[in-house]
């Protein structure tokens, strides 16, 4: 593919949290050029935004990739034309499986809804959180891990939905909270060795802290 511009904001007190995350960690597996254009909300989004809108992008919201002078946006949907456009390389290998996927990507964005309302919320919605959705997450996914021998989602073979079901774990801090789910832990193993993966998370300047 031709290089890859990927468009996204920086959350927090970490490059790496939210959205954006999930689409630079299947560029990077995928060893697909690629660059990453940092946005600040207030200084450049709003014109941004007005100019994609003007272009006729339909509903701008970030992350949105740039490739071969065409724009490609909302997470999932990047991802999967990604994999599609390397000849299915992150998807399954029938409709069953696929629709499995897109399943499972859909309880990730249901995931992530639960994790931003806690996040701008107060400290008993964080509670809430932290106590009882993250751990109700980690079983459901410690579940659909133990369907198959893995280390990924359908097994042996790494699909996209396993990039989102590894950055929430980051981004909700539960990589650390594994203890119970010898199938997870046996995923975020993998993953983390894959060799362009394990490459790129070496040069995260808060891996470290993970
Ligand atoms: N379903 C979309 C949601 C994208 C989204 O809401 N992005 C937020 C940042 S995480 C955004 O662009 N907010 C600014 C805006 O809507 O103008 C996706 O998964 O990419």
């Amino acid at each position: 593919m031709e290089k890859i511009t990927l468009y996204y904001f920086i959350v927090g007190d970490k490059v790496t949290r939210a959205r954006g995350e999930n689409v630079k960690l299947l560029l990077e597996d995928a060893g697909l050029d690629n660059e990453y254009v940092r946005l600040s909300r207030d200084e450049n989004w709003s014109a941004k935004k007005a100019q994609l809108i003007e272009e006729g992008f339909l509903s701008p919201t970030l992350p949105y990739i740039e490739v071969g002078g065409k724009k490609f946006g909302k997470t999932v949907p990047i991802m999967q034309y990604i994999s599609v456009k390397l000849g299915n390389k992150y998807h399954g290998s029938n409709a069953e499986e696929d629709q499995y996927l897109a399943y499972v990507a859909e309880i990730t964005n249901e995931w992530f809804e639960c994790l931003k309302n806690a996040f701008i919320g107060n400290d008993e919605k964080k509670e809430n959180h932290k106590n009882i959705v993250t751990p109700r997450y980690i079983n459901l996914f410690e579940k659909s891990y133990a369907k198959h021998d893995g280390p990924y989602i359908l097994g042996e073979k790494i699909t996209y939905p396993d990039f989102l079901v590894y950055h929430l774990l980051d981004d909700d801090l539960a990589l650390h909270r594994l203890d119970g789910s010898p199938n997870l832990q046996k995923f975020v193993g993998a993953f983390e060795q894959r060799p362009n993966i394990k490459k790129y998370l070496a040069t995260l300047p808060d891996y470290s802290s993970k």
